[in-house]
């Protein structure tokens, strides 16, 4: 009985550390991007990959992963499979690959843009 119990213990102990090492958990950071009027704040974020990025939005803003393409023509098409965080709501990102991020609050371009280089 005591063996069943310690091999319990060891196989949650295992499991609850294959799931923290997902890549694609939350970790703390520090990288938080709240809004303050029409802006991101703050609307650069230099990270590594795997670490979390981290949205609280107020209910008038959205923010939605667009291409390079769109972010330069202020566009507001969502990226294929790019996190979309809704209005009001908190999310959080947890970039896989190196690289540029580009992400838009939809209803105010082109002012409400910002990115995430992951090095
Ligand atoms: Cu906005």
């Amino acid at each position: 009985m005591k063996k069943n119990i310690i091999y319990f213990t060891l196989v949650t102990l295992f499991l609850s550390c294959e799931k923290s090492n997902n890549i694609s958990d939350p970790i703390e950071t520090g990288n938080t991007v709240t809004t303050q009027g029409l802006d991101f704040i703050p609307d650069l974020i230099y990270c590594d990959i795997g670490d979390t990025v981290f949205f609280i939005l107020t209910p008038s803003h959205n923010a939605v992963q667009v291409s390079e393409t769109t972010y330069q023509n202020n566009g507001g098409t969502p990226l294929d499979g790019g996190f979309n965080i809704d209005y009001g709501q908190s999310g959080y990102f947890v970039p896989e690959t190196i690289g540029t991020y580009f992400y838009v609050c939809q209803p105010h371009l082109p002012g409400m843009k910002a990115r995430i280089i992951v090095q």
